[in-house]
């Protein structure tokens, strides 16, 4: 019989506790949910125990502080971390973050040797980099999430556009996720047809735009926090391909190893995600505008490698 995976939920917050609604609902296995706020992810985890019979699920799910808990953890998905305070610069938070996620790596190098690990943690490519360099797990084990996220948003608001429905649209983000992330119009297609044949060019460029904001217009509408849904689901997504040996093709933070010209460092590019986590970063041809947008923002993320001292 297939014994249950486990799945380390780190950081027990907005996205945290989503991801353990969602890892329930999806049926991916047990979960742990850890986070440093005393009681907090005991309770979140109690509420979902009670969930459970609702809905006929039978996971089982642990609130803890113990970071010793996550032992034997086959997914590790990493959300710990502080978002910016008044009078916070950005360069700061990259330190801070850059500490939590020095102290969660060394936990999860010591407790859950072999897990696949997601981080979501932002600056994203940053924060993934620093979490391969603290573990030494093997590149392809250590991924980020955010060219899921980033794909999604321009699908959403391109079936939008179009009037069609979300599936007829196939679409990818690669680059970091920032305000240089590269919406890949060459790449995307609505019910097969080139995109451009589709919706017209000053449509477009407002579209992608918009896409390339979107999580500054989440923040702006909640006031406080971030999205934390969609990246949750974005996440969740990633962990199933792992656990169920998909093999789908999908944008996220990889190591860089001269793919798209791109060395030594994490940056959003297709790869196949299956058993063997990163199995392959797949190189499709991109135009010139989009190679030299993936190489700008590349260098916006080397900027933050050296900040964060990944
Ligand atoms: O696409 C993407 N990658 C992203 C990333 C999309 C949206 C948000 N993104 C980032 O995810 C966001 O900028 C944050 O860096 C993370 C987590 O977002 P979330 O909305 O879940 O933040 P919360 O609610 O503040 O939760 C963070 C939790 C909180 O409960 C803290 O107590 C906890 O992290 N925390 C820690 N947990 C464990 N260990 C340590 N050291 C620690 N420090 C803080």
């Amino acid at each position: 019989m297939a014994k249950r995976k486990k799945i380390a939920l780190i950081g027990a917050g907005q996205i945290g506790g989503t991801l353990a609604l969602l890892s329930g609902l999806r049926n991916l296995g047990d979960v742990v949910l850890f986070d440093i706020v005393e009681g907090m992810p005991q309770g979140k985890a109690l509420d979902l125990q009670h969930l459970a019979p609702v809905f006929g699920l039978d996971f089982s799910i642990t609130g803890t502080n113990n970071i010793a808990d996550i032992k034997g953890a086959d997914v590790c998905i990493v959300t710990s971390g502080l978002p910016r305070k008044p009078g916070m610069s950005r360069d700061d938070l990259v330190k801070t973050n850059a500490d939590i996620i020095r102290t969660i790596g060394a936990g999860i190098k010591e407790h859950a040797q072999g897990a696949f690990v997601i981080v979501v943690t932002n600056p994203l490519d940053v924060m993934t980099q620093l979490m391969q360099k603290v573990t030494g797990f093997p590149t392809n084990m250590v991924v980020g999430m955010a060219g899921v996220l980033d794909t999604a948003r321009y699908q959403a608001f391109l079936a939008q556009e179009a009037k069609v429905s979300i599936t007829s649209v196939a679409a990818t983000v690669l680059g970091g996720h920032g305000d240089d992330m590269v919406p890949v119009r060459s790449y995307t297609t609505c019910g097969g047809v080139p995109i451009e044949q589709v919706v017209a060019k000053d449509r477009l460029d407002a579209i992608e735009k918009r896409v390339r904001g979107a999580g500054g217009e989440i923040v702006a509408l909640l006031k406080t926090g971030s999205a934390f849904y969609s990246p949750a689901a974005s996440a969740i997504s990633m962990a199933e391909c792992y656990l169920n040996d998909k093999k789908k093709i999908l944008p996220a933070a990889v190591s860089c190893n001269g793919e798209y010209g791109v060395k030594g460092i994490y940056l959003g590019l297709p790869v196949i995600i299956g058993a063997g986590g990163v199995e392959k970063i797949v190189e499709i041809e991109l135009n010139d505008a989009e190679r030299a947008a993936l190489a700008k923002s590349a260098d916006a993320v080397r900027s933050v490698v050296a900040i964060a001292g990944a």
